[in-house]
């Protein structure tokens, strides 16, 4: 059975996971709004796959015998300056999640926590992912600004990601 301070630590990441899902949703609202339907869709997938990332710690708490205790979700902000300035966000955001993840890895560590410590390294994985994919786009994007022929093209290009 999992000790209470670690089942607290993963309902807190159920919690970013869950910030994450509506961080993303947003910027997909945003981008609509921007006619640029290549990165609204883009973020909509980003957001489906947070919630896949909340849900997995969710089974993963209920498994391990811990009660999941569901916590209010924060507002995310609404608009950006740029798509430059919203990509740069999600990426400066997973930046964070990576912190979390590390954090939580630690404490695992430090409880002897080893079933913890072995479902936390699909997200260790994952995280070296995350932030690889963002990175180029927000890359990319700096050097489009100004240029409108540029940006549609990259929002046609982004719209074609899979899942
Ligand atoms: Fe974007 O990886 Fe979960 O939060």
């Amino acid at each position: 059975m999992i000790s209470k301070e670690m089942a607290q630590a993963l309902n807190d990441q159920i919690n970013e996971e869950m910030f994450s899902f509506y961080l993303y949703l947003s910027m997909s609202a945003w981008f609509e709004t921007q006619q640029l339907p290549g990165m609204a869709g883009w973020m909509r997938k980003q957001a489906e796959e947070e919630m896949s990332h909340a849900m997995k710690f969710f089974k993963f708490l209920s498994e391990r015998g811990g009660a999941v205790t569901l916590q209010a979700i924060a507002k995310p902000k609404a608009s950006w300056k740029s798509a430059a300035a919203a990509f740069g966000e999600a990426f400066n955001h997973e930046r964070h999640i990576t912190g979390c993840i590390n954090a939580l890895a630690d404490k695992a560590i430090a409880a002897k926590d080893h079933a913890t410590l072995e479902f936390l390294q699909w997200f260790i994985k994952e995280q070296v992912e995350e932030e690889a994919t963002v990175e180029p786009i927000v890359y990319k994007l700096k050097a489009t600004e100004g240029h409108m022929g540029t940006l549609f093209h990259l929002d046609h290009q982004l719209g074609k990601r899979a899942g």
